[in-house]
């Protein structure tokens, strides 16, 4: 398959993005519309998976280490998103996680 997401077209250099990390398996971009101090979105670089649902089911491996390397580029504490469904805001069908971190103390979940 092609690769044609808007994260895929930044990584092969096609269109303008910051990749900040990147391991065998995936890399990690700047949000372009930042929502926080430090927006991240650690992507698999298979479009193989469309959402995080997908993923777990079809590479539980795959999900740990994008999880794992969102606690490492975020270097401290962050909060960790994945939109799942248009209804819930996803708009690139590429899975992929937010981080979100450096001053979340106002508008926390919990
Ligand atoms: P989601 O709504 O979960 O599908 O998030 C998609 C994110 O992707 C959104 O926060 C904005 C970001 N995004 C979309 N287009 C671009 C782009 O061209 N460059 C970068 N850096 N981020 C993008």
């Amino acid at each position: 398959m092609a690769d044609t997401s808007v994260f895929s077209k930044i990584r092969a250099g096609e269109i303008p993005g910051e990749i900040v990390h990147e391991t065998e398996r995936v890399f990690v971009l700047r949000d372009i519309a930042p929502k926080a101090p430090v927006h991240l979105l650690v992507v698999p670089k298979t479009e193989q998976y469309r959402n995080v649902g997908e993923l777990a089911a079809g590479d539980p491996d795959l999900l740990a280490e994008v999880i794992a390397v969102a606690g490492e580029v975020a270097d401290g504490d962050f909060r960790l998103i994945f939109n799942t469904g248009e209804d819930a805001g996803q708009t690139v069908f590429h899975v992929h996680a937010h981080v979100l971190a450096g001053g979340l103390t106002e508008g926390s979940l919990g």
